[in-house]
């Protein structure tokens, strides 16, 4: 069994955080590892302080930690065939959903507002609508003034390269230690069918020379970043039959330059979002391609896999969204920073967050001497916290893992309709279900009903909640072994 449990509410809930100083505080620690931040052995150290707490430029930060977006520079310089610039930046977000834009002054209060009210957040990003390092001037006064209030907070932007270049100084004053570019192309004919026009220099370009232009500023904001030693993460949106194969030349050029992570997502192609790529019926891919496109790029630039395409005002951990909880009406017309959440937060987080590192080396182990060389996809229900302690009937996702002779790692998530609401189960949902988990050999949650595990089961999936409140990877380990190793899978449907 694992250490005893923290559970993400008891991290993060306003009950029962009221009770964690004193824990935090008492150093004792109840757990079989010291407790401190565990380091990936092959990392360079300066590089794994900044990104133990970013959410998206670490996978294992992401159980624990939180972003918030706010939507400041709507202006953008350039064309996406994704966008429909009356929603959110498709770059970053989900399309489809309206953001509130803010100034730099409502900017500042929501972040305080939130960071008095999320003890998990750790980064503040700008990701449309609009470009960052286009719409300057409302980028800068906004980092600069929650800076001042919040010095411990990651300042992290996305853009889409073409104004990069001329920012990169500054960014680099402001401790700016994350970026992302995205980057669909490194041949301008293919850049042509994604980007019909750009605006550069007081000039409007199209086809394929502005497609050059966008290439040459990308390549170059990419140097410069990598040259300071800012973080660079590449988003690529992977559209089939446009881009999908060239992506893998894509990876080569950014590994190149310096890229520390490469980032596919798949196109959201949708008429009603009222986009070039939505209207002509451009598709985007299935889960199984995009899983198929990111294991042929294992070995070149290091991928997320755990991207959530979120909202340009999205609040809150990786999967879930609070953004509606903190809309400007309902801030307080004043704030003041309360640094007394994040700080107990982050002390408790420290020692779960060791414990749980230990746990996972304990479980690769367990992999690596089943001596089978076949592999074992498996969904996870979670609210995070590394556990598995979701219902199944209330997941609105599932992170995908897989476990291989390789060791287990995170491969994805699954978006699904949450199958049982107000204590309600709809069929039509489980259908739904049953179909976006497909490939997946075992579903674990920290609770099943055993209507949906036989229905899981009749479609090729087993289930169980044999392993709830667990440490996922301890949970895959223990299966593993005893699916490809001598003990019999007592534990699973
Ligand atoms: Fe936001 Fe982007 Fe910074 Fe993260 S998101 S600006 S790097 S703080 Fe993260 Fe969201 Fe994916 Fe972006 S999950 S869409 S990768
Ligand atoms: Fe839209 Fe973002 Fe592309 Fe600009 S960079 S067109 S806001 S997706």
């Amino acid at each position: 069994m694992s250490a005893p449990m923290i559970s993400l509410q008891s991290l993060s809930g306003t009950t029962v955080f009221d009770q964690l100083p004193a824990r935090a505080k008492s150093g004792a620690c109840a757990s079989s590892s010291c407790g401190s931040f565990a380091k990936p052995h092959e990392m360079d150290s300066a590089v794994w302080e900044k990104i133990k707490d970013h959410p998206c430029f670490s996978e294992e930060a992401h159980h624990y930690f939180a972003r918030m977006h706010v939507a400041v520079a709507p202006a953008c310089n350039i064309q996406c065939n994704y966008c429909n610039r009356k929603y959110d930046c498709a770059n970053e977000s989900r399309p489809g959903v309206v953001s509130e834009r803010l100034t730099p002054d409502q900017a500042l209060r929501k972040v305080i507002g939130v960071a008095n009210e999320v003890p998990q957040l750790s980064v503040l990003g700008i990701a449309g609508p609009g470009d960052a390092c286009y719409d300057w001037k409302n980028t800068k006064a906004t980092f600069e003034r929650v800076a001042k209030e919040i010095a411990d907070i990651k300042l992290c932007i996305s853009t889409n390269g073409l104004a990069l270049p001329d920012r990169v100084a500054e960014l680099a004053e402001m401790n700016v230690d994350h970026v992302t570019i995205t980057i669909n192309m490194v041949d301008p004919r293919i850049g042509a069918k994604i980007y019909p026009w750009i605006f550069y220099d007081n000039r409007r370009y199209t086809g394929v020379e502005a497609a050059t232009i966008l290439h040459e500023r990308q390549m170059s904001g990419l140097e410069m970043l990598t040259a300071r030693g800012i973080l660079t993460k590449i988003n690529s949106v992977m559209i089939p039959g446009v881009n999908d194969e060239h992506l893998i030349e894509v990876n080569k050029w950014v590994k190149e330059r310096g890229a520390f992570l490469h980032n596919v997502m798949p196109l959201i192609s949708d008429p009603a979002h009222g986009t070039h790529y939505g209207l002509s019926g451009q598709r985007g891919p299935k889960a199984m391609e995009l899983k198929a496109l990111q294991d042929r790029l294992e070995g070149g630039a290091k991928l997320m896999r755990h991207c959530r395409q979120c909202r340009a005002d999205a609040v809150g951990l990786l999967g879930e969204d609070r953004g509606q909880e903190f809309t400007l009406d309902r801030l307080p017309d004043k704030v003041t920073y309360d640094a007394s959440k994040r700080e107990t937060y982050r002390a408790v987080v420290a020692r779960e967050r060791g414990d749980r590192m230990a746990a996972k080396s304990e479980a690769l182990g367990m992999v690596k001497t089943a001596g089978s060389g076949k592999s074992l996809l498996v969904a996870v229900a979670t609210k995070g916290g590394g556990r598995i302690n979701e219902h199944f009937g209330h997941a609105k996702e599932f992170q995908v893992y897989e476990a291989s002779p390789k060791g287990i790692s995170f491969v994805g998530h699954r978006k699904v309709e949450q199958y049982c609401l107000g204590g309600r189960a709809e069929d039509k949902s489980l259908d739904g279900v049953i179909s976006t988990l497909e490939g997946v050999d075992i579903v674990l949650c920290a609770r099943i009903g055993n209507c949906p595990e036989d229905r899981l089961k009749e479609g090729g999936i087993r289930a169980t909640d044999a392993y709830g409140y667990d440490y996922i990877e301890t949970a895959i380990g223990a299966l593993y072994a005893a699916e490809f190793g001598s003990e019999p899978l007592a534990a699973t449907a």
